[in-house]
């Protein structure tokens, strides 16, 4: 339950099935419109050789491949009530995730961690474990809050999820993803209350003020707790200025 909901504009099985079915060097098809003669990775120009540095950087890190992932299966979804690509709040989450030292497997899952919930269920994480291995794939199901369609009712949803936040044995790395996760969305809200006002709460399944400001304050605390620092402290921080602007 990382996420905010995205607009759904195929069906998650067909993107599952896309999923698994397509090899991992698919990340590197298109093109730039750039192309450089020779094997030098640098042209005469000072750009470097798109195939080689691609080919480089797969071999460096997982990155690259989750990027591809995520952006296959999330590629048609846009952030609630807006245009945005959904895989900019994925970008978002896992430079987060970075800033905050965390792992390239902790990023790896962040850039994953709303695949099971919005495109493609159960289907979808075994294809994750598959593919970046069984401490991803446990980081994402941490991150999952409900794989069932229709899911179930948003508060029973939100006080499950408070409680599994407390869990002692979520892997390593999945508290982190979560409260990176929750700072993007805080701060989304924040940034959409300045803009629009009381109107941004309309976009919400509960479309209720003082719902969300008792789901993101039971986080921040919870992570103020459970995964004390910079992060949380930022949360805290969102969260009051939330309430400020929501005059709550
Ligand atoms: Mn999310």
């Amino acid at each position: 339950m990382c996420s905010a909901p995205a607009g759904r504009n195929s069906h998650p099985a067909d993107r599952t099935a896309s999923f698994a079915r397509r090899s991992i060097g698919s990340a590197q098809s298109g093109g730039s419109g750039h192309h450089c003669s020779g094997r030098s990775t640098t042209c005469s120009n000072g750009s470097v050789d798109r195939g080689e540095l691609v080919a480089e950087t797969e071999r460096a890190s997982d990155l690259p491949r989750a990027l591809a992932t995520a952006e296959r299966l999330h590629g048609q979804q846009r952030r609630k009530g807006t245009e945005m690509p959904y895989i900019s709040h994925l970008i978002a989450v896992a430079g987060l995730v970075l800033e905050a030292g965390g792992s390239e497997e902790t990023a790896v899952a962040a850039l994953l961690h709303d695949a099971v919930e919005d495109a493609g269920g159960p289907e979808t994480l075994a294809a994750i474990r598959a593919e970046f291995g069984e401490h991803v794939a446990a980081i994402v199901a941490a991150c999952t809050d409900t794989d069932e369609e229709p899911k179930p009712p948003w508060r029973q949803r939100k006080a499950d999820y408070l409680h599994h936040l407390r869990d002692d044995d979520l892997p390593d790395g999945a508290l982190l993803v979560s409260l990176a996760d929750k700072l993007h969305n805080a701060r989304a809200i924040v940034f959409d209350l300045r803009e629009h006002g009381d109107a941004l709460w309309e976009r919400f399944r509960t479309g209720s003020a003082p719902d969300q400001l008792w789901y993101y304050r039971s986080l921040a605390e919870v992570f103020a707790r459970r995964r004390p620092g910079g992060l949380a402290d930022e949360l805290a921080r969102t969260v009051d200025e939330m309430a400020r602007l929501a005059g709550l």
